[in-house]
């Protein structure tokens, strides 16, 4: 069952778990990530002239679709508009775009299409945030008219997207700072865009709420607002959503979303933990790449997402299509999921033990298997406790074994199982104790 009541229509993203971001623009040429304008402080007019002739000679979409689809990623989201204002496709309301500068070419058509040929849920984001018009910082007070084109401006840009390119499954919306939702209209917007497109699912970045003054961000100005959108957005890091579908956007590198010369690389088992994370939390990652100004995916990103993508042919389904997160408590092992009544351990530290102990699990176990090599495993269960055994001494993995344990029906645990360490009732720690005995010295027999 899933933990949120989730349309039919959203289901595809709550069991697809794992989605390609792709951070691409004229930011690219310097290869110091997307934020280079702002962050070093550069002339805009000098930053817009680069960007007008910024020309990439080997990029093909179709390509990316295939990495990304062979790497296991089950939905993509793309950089329409970042927060330099270079729009990336054919848009009406300014000349500052991929279409009328010197590629000649519509990005946003080429990526829409071939990720839909190779079967991916599309996604587009946009930023609110332009550096280039300064009423977006001074605010709708300092210069009504001027808002209000741009306001508009915003609105008309999303509208084009949503109406031009065929079914649009995911919005991610960005760069709110310092805005509210009230002065982007950001609710008249998700109205007209849900009219546009039915079974959209927008996220959480649609404005402060003016009342609290939030600042949720995750950054620059990410503006996550915990009660409007249909998904959360934690940034670089993994939290669970209470009461909403949720996706954690990492990247893959160090620190920057935009191609990063020279950038230092998280490793394939790290890059894989997050993503075990996630769903074991009952989430979604989102992990970015930064294509290079002539369109490549970094090798680095290629050779640790394809490393995963096999894993995932192997234990995929461990991750995909889940319902719900960890059952008991698993971090001395790595992490659970849970489909249905199966449960799948996924072993971050292998420690050579031939057994392997799952203290408080209530349903009867009718199977167990080790994924990775597809052999059976022994198990008994004694006392609510689950003992398997026959487990190889060597890592049966090159990255994270899986054991697949086959229940009589949707497990359950107890209640110490339910409750999380440090939380709940302490006078559950002290019944604990209690078995043991009151005395400070050493009670056990030897
Ligand atoms: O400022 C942006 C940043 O460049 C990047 O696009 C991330 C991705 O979620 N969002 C903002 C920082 O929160």
């Amino acid at each position: 069952m899933d933990r949120f009541n989730i349309p039919q229509k959203w289901k595809w993203f709550y069991e697809d778990r794992y989605g390609i971001f792709i951070h691409w623009g004229p930011y690219s040429v310097y290869g110091r990530g997307e934020q280079i304008a702002f962050r070093e402080h550069l002339d805009l007019l000098e930053y817009e002239k680069i960007a007008c002739d910024w020309n990439p000679k080997d990029f093909d979409a179709k390509k990316w679709a295939k990495v990304a689809k062979e790497a296991g990623f089950k939905y993509a989201c793309f950089t329409t508009k970042h927060h330099d204002g270079y729009c990336m496709w054919d848009t009406k309301l300014t000349d500052y775009s991929s279409a009328k500068q010197a590629p000649k070419r519509d990005f946003v058509r080429e990526y829409v299409e071939a990720f839909r040929s190779e079967g991916f849920k599309i996604g587009l984001y946009y930023s609110w945030m332009d550096w280039r018009i300064p009423v977006y910082f001074e605010g709708p007070k300092a210069d009504k008219k001027a808002w209000e084109s741009y306001k508009q401006y915003m609105h008309g840009q999303v509208e084009e997207l949503l109406s031009n390119y065929g079914k649009i499954d995911y919005f991610f919306f960005d760069g709110v700072w310092p805005r509210n939702a009230e002065e982007l209209g950001s609710l008249q917007l998700v109205e007209k865009m849900r009219q546009l497109q039915p079974d959209i699912m927008i996220n959480d970045r649609l404005g402060y709420d003016k009342n609290k003054d939030e600042n949720t961000d995750g950054g620059m100005g990410a503006g996550g607002a915990a009660n409007l959108g249909d998904f959360g957005t934690p940034e670089r890091t993994v939290v669970a959503d209470e009461f909403r579908m949720w996706e954690s956007c990492q990247v893959s590198g160090w620190r920057l979303w935009g191609y990063t010369k020279g950038e230092r690389w998280l490793a394939a088992d790290k890059l894989l933990d997050i993503l075990c994370e996630c769903t074991s939390k009952g989430g979604n990652l989102l992990l970015n790449v930064g294509p290079d100004a002539d369109g490549n995916f970094p090798d680095e990103f290629m050779e640790r997402t394809l490393t995963i993508g096999a894993w995932l042919k192997k234990h995929g389904e461990a991750i995909y299509g889940h319902g719900s997160g960890e059952l008991t408590e698993f971090v001395t092992h790595g992490y659970q999921t849970i489909k249905g009544n199966n449960m799948y351990l996924i072993i971050r530290f292998w420690d050579g033990e031939p057994s392997l102990r799952l203290a408080d699990i209530l349903t009867p176990v009718k199977d167990v298997t080790l994924l990775t090599t597809s052999e059976k495993l022994k198990f008994r269960q004694k006392d609510e406790v689950l003992y398997i055994d026959g487990l190889p001494k060597k890592n049966p993995a090159e990255l994270f074994p899986v054991i697949k344990i086959e229940f009589e029906e949707k497990p359950e645990t107890n209640q110490w199982g339910r409750e999380r360490l440090w939380e709940g009732d302490p006078n559950r720690v002290a019944a604990w104790a209690k078995q043991r005995g009151t005395d400070n010295n050493v009670l056990a027999v030897r």
